[in-house]
């Protein structure tokens, strides 16, 4: 019997509380709030394709020194997550440079061989490697360079090289 009545204090007490607890938080007059306005503009540095804003860099650097240098202008270096994304690179480069000469972008396995990782974090699943790539030659290549070989697919090479990068940033 003490036990019914103690299920029947907490059942009311439940009901209670959750008579008194505020209604879903649904801002009112959610439809008159406009909706913020993204920019599709990228600053004048940044090239805004397919969605996310690109930035190539001719200075040469090793894949580390041009992540860094990415994220100091607020991204990283650049993920590839399909063909059409690749195509975007790759035409960024050549309206830039007039060549279609290697650069660095954010793959990478030196935390572990053939783990390959995008820096922004994004999951690695397209790829674009060359026939024979990635060799991870000499035991010590784990870095992606693209635009490689006539081919202009992807290598790894050693992170140490020089070679200019794409930085990339989902917002401009
Ligand atoms: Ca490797
Ligand atoms: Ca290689």
């Amino acid at each position: 019997m003490k036990m019914l009545i103690v299920s029947a204090l907490v059942c009311a007490m439940m009901v209670l509380t959750r008579a008194a607890a505020p209604p879903e938080e649904t801002p009112q007059n959610e439809t008159e709030i406009p909706l913020v306005k993204r920019s599709t503009d990228c600053s004048s540095d940044w090239s805004f394709l397919g969605g996310r804003c690109y930035h190539y860099v001719p200075t040469l650097m090793s894949w580390a020194g041009a992540e860094r240098h990415c994220q100091s202008l607020g991204g990283n270096l650049a993920s590839v997550h399909n063909s059409q994304q690749y195509f975007d690179i790759q035409r960024l480069i050549s309206q830039v440079t007039h060549k279609n000469d290697p650069a660095w972008i954010g793959g990478t396995d030196a935390q572990e061989e053939s783990q390959w990782f995008w820096s922004d974090g994004t999951p690695f699943r397209y790829q674009y490697w060359c026939q024979g790539e990635p060799n991870n030659n000499k035991g010590n290549q784990h870095c992606l360079q693209m635009n490689y070989s006539a081919d202009r697919c992807w290598d790894d090479l050693q992170c140490s090289n020089k070679l200019p990068s794409v930085c990339v940033r989902e917002r401009c």
